[in-house]
């Protein structure tokens, strides 16, 4: 299986069939959950309102607070014994985010999982070493449904104890690795150390997300594995992994848009942008059934792309992801995305993907931001000269492209912390805003 019907067919068939599943899905919340029915209501619509997909702009957002607000039952559209699955995201502050999947709500994530796996090339001939964690997370869970939908030998690994992942890799020929590029860096310096040759070893692809990578952090992977690697897109909120995903074209991520109608907000003005333009993601669950989620704002920045895909399937894309709004830091008032910082540092040849920022409050009060890097290994053996050279290169590309002043301090290799479970931390800030 390369890719099914459904992914292929026709966008105005498909549009049909969007607008069905929204006008059924209002009709279910607005009766079913009193708290989207009365912000329905607050709205000034009702279900009747919905006559084209673009209706859909008339309906009123869902945000992470609402459901924190709804914890934990809340927002549930179904009775309780209908529920087979519950999968949660912690975060760092405050209640968790609750997903609750009935049976066909686990159907339509076995798909989309199948779907996102089979974009990098899985088939019932892949061992896939699935390193994401198992439990709450959605990570492990969902990759383990779409393989054993697709007839694929599934190695449930969860993270952690990397000599172990290191062994079965090794001993078992796993063929696709899953996990987080974090995690997939972590284990490629590890077998370093091991002697072990990855590189020689039958792996071949593999599926990353659950957190923001850059170009060099996939360059990196399929070097060192001499693999493919793929970026998979996805939230608890919505599903879990499986809402997105690269196929071979690796030209943007299909939307599995006949489960999870995508829009494009002004973040700020909530006002919906076109193909092509920047903005806040959006996502409505068209076919769940027992956490169903509308117009959910995702915080997550990206832009739609119409265009064809060479690859055939006829699902919208989504570019690799910008970064959140969230994510944000507004030093000394200019507004700063570590996703920049990120980009800037692969333009500047010696330094390795791994960094840290650190924000703190100076002083003067003003805010300050150190960025640790981690540099090749060559450079502590040379003179200093180097060193300081490569320090003050940084500093001056990060004031350029920031305009911001940026203190930079070079570290060895393997200095700053690799998660060996979750996802990497890239910055520290201790302003205590
Ligand atoms: O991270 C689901 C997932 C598991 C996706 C495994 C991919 C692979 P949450 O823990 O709820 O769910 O976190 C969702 O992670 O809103 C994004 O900000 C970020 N994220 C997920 N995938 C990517 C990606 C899972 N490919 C949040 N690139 C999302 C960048 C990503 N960020």
């Amino acid at each position: 299986m390369i890719f099914n019907t459904d992914e292929c067919m026709d966008r105005q068939a498909r549009m049909k069939i969007q607008l069905a599943a929204l006008k059924n899905l209002t009709e279910t919340v607005y009766s079913k959950v009193p708290y989207y029915r009365e912000k329905i209501k607050a709205a000034g619509i009702a279900p009747r309102d919905i006559h084209s997909i673009t209706d859909i702009e008339k309906l009123p957002f869902t945000t992470k607070d609402d459901l924190r607000e709804n914890y934990p039952h809340g927002l549930r559209a179904c009775p309780q014994d209908r529920i087979v699955e519950v999968h949660m995201s912690t975060g760092t502050t405050g209640k968790p985010v609750v997903n609750e999947y009935t049976e066909k709500d686990l159907n339509i994530w076995r798909q989309s999982m199948a779907r996102t796996l089979a974009g990098a090339g899985c088939t019932c001939d892949d061992i896939v070493q699935n390193c994401y964690g198992y439990g709450l997370f959605t990570g492990g869970a969902g990759v383990h449904y779409g393989s054993l939908a697709i007839g694929a030998e599934v190695l449930p690994m969860s993270s952690g104890l990397t000599e172990r992942q290191l062994m079965i890799m090794r001993d078992f020929g796993s063929t696709m690795l899953t996990c987080t590029p974090s995690y997939a860096l972590y284990l490629a310096e590890e077998a370093v150390e091991a002697g072990i040759d990855l590189r020689a070893l039958p792996i071949n692809k593999g599926c990353f997300g659950a957190e923001a990578w850059s170009e060099s952090m996939r360059e990196e992977i399929e070097d060192r594995y001499n693999m493919k690697a793929y970026d998979i897109y996805g939230l608890t909120e919505i599903i879990g992994p499986g809402v997105a995903f690269e196929c071979e074209a690796q030209n943007g991520l299909h939307v599995n848009e006949d489960f999870f109608y995508p829009e494009i907000i002004d973040p700020q003005t909530g006002k919906a942008l076109k193909a092509g333009e920047k903005g806040e993601l959006v996502f409505t669950t068209l076919t769940r059934e027992g956490t169903p989620m509308l117009r959910y704002r995702t915080r997550d920045i990206t832009y739609i792309m119409e265009e064809p895909c060479t690859c055939g399937r006829t699902t919208r894309r989504i570019h690799r992801l910008f970064g959140r709004t969230d994510d944000m830091l507004i030093i000394r008032g200019v507004n700063v995305f570590p996703s920049q910082i990120e980009q800037a540092l692969i333009e500047i040849e010696g330094t390795e993907p791994q960094y840290l920022i650190i924000v703190s409050r100076g002083e003067s009060h003003l805010d300050e931001i150190e960025l640790q890097v981690e540099v090749k290994k060559e450079l502590f053996s040379d003179e200093t000269r180097g060193l300081e050279n490569l320090r003050t290169r940084i500093e001056t590309v990060m004031r350029s492209k920031l305009q911001i002043s940026v203190k930079v301090k070079l570290v060895e290799p393997k200095t700053i912390t690799r998660p060996q479970a979750g996802k990497v931390q890239r910055v520290i800030d201790n302003r205590k805003i």
